[in-house]
């Protein structure tokens, strides 16, 4: 597109990772009609969930965020799209798994605030700060969509 397009980051945490859930989470992102520009599996180093989490460092579940984002690889992605940042905070749920509505991705397969599957970024300015902290700029790819239907034959 001739338009700039929104980016978010969205990763799958450890608990995602380990319940079999990155190919629901891709699918759900696909399907929604968002375009993947970047990915990656990686044990998430300190330093960034510091960074990431820095406006939660004095929240009392702080150290046991930090623990269980370290407890296992995650799958760190860059969507992008039409209103990616807003529309995705929708399609994950809310925090709090207890409010989160089914159809959800946290109310669908979530049932506790410390296992809740799933980031997503939660404003613009938020999302750019978090990909440049997970991501490259190599690392993300500007593809054309030759090879979709629509815009074929
Ligand atoms: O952007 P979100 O992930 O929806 O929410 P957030 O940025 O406010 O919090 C980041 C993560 O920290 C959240 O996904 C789970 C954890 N967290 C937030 N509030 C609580 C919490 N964990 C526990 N145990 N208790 C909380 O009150």
């Amino acid at each position: 597109p001739s338009w700039p397009q929104e980016r978010t980051l969205v990763a799958v945490k450890p608990d995602g990772v380990q319940r079999r859930l990155v190919g629901t989470v891709i699918e759900r992102f696909e399907r929604r009609g968002f375009k993947l520009v970047g990915m990656k599996m990686l044990q998430a180093p300190e330093s960034i969930l510091a960074e990431h989490y820095r406006d939660l460092q004095r929240k009392p579940f702080y150290p046991a965020l930090i623990s269980y984002m370290s407890s296992g690889p995650v799958v760190a992605m860059v969507w992008e799209g039409h209103n990616v940042v807003r529309i995705s905070r929708t399609m994950i749920g809310h925090t709090d798994s207890t409010e989160a509505a089914p159809g959800t991705i946290r109310g669908d397969f979530s049932i506790h605030i410390s296992r809740n599957i799933i980031h997503a970024s939660d404003s613009v300015e938020g999302a750019q700060r978090e990909i440049q902290l997970w991501f490259k700029s190599s690392e993300l790819l500007n593809w054309a969509d030759d090879g979709h239907p629509s815009s074929c034959c």
